[in-house]
């Protein structure tokens, strides 16, 4: 099944220069990135993108790391891979999520360690079905910095909003 998956190289994932080795180890599914951006992360996206786990006492924490608090990166990558099976696939070469138990092969246990305070700082995020694919995606992406058309869109007109443009070309 053509699935799409939202890969997110987490702080420390740039703060250890990984973004080539994550990138070399993923397309090695031969998925296809149909997007990409480095994002800043406000609290209220790192709060909604993790809003399934606001009861875990490590949410906190969770946040602050999505941020770049942790590591003085304040920026993660966003990207979207599709193709066949492209969950699975993405989820298989990340890894377990305690990096510890992750094999020891795979990203997060070649990469992922546990720190002090409890946190499982695995380098990477991976949606992990469908549905949770779809919201993530929606939330980190708009319609125009996807190259395919993954999800029903609708015509908005934007009055009177201001845009920011090239002063010039
Ligand atoms: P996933 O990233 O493998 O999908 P989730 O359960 O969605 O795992 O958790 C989101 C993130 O929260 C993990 O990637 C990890 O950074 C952190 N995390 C999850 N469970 C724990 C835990 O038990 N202790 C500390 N951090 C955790
Ligand atoms: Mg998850």
């Amino acid at each position: 099944m053509e699935q799409a998956v939202l890969v997110l190289i987490k702080p420390d994932g740039l703060k250890k220069s990984l973004t080539g080795n994550i990138l070399t180890r993923l397309s090695e599914t031969k998925l296809e990135i149909v997007a990409a951006k480095m994002v800043r992360v406000s609290k209220e996206l790192a709060e909604e993108h993790y809003r399934h786990l606001k009861d875990k006492p490590f949410f906190g924490e969770i946040i602050k790391y999505l941020q770049g608090d942790l590591h003085d990166r304040k920026k993660v990558m966003a990207l979207v891979y599709w193709g066949k099976d492209a969950i699975t696939k993405c989820r298989t070469l990340a890894g377990a999520t305690n990096p510890e138990e992750a094999e020891a092969t795979s990203i997060r246990g070649s990469y992922g360690r546990i720190t002090t305070s409890g946190v499982y700082e695995n380098v990477l995020h991976v949606s992990s079905d469908d549905t949770e694919a779809e919201r993530e995606i929606k939330l980190w992406f708009k319609p125009e910095e996807i190259i395919v058309d993954l999800y029903a869109t609708k015509s908005a007109v934007l009055k009177d909003s201001p845009v920011k443009a090239w002063a010039e070309k």
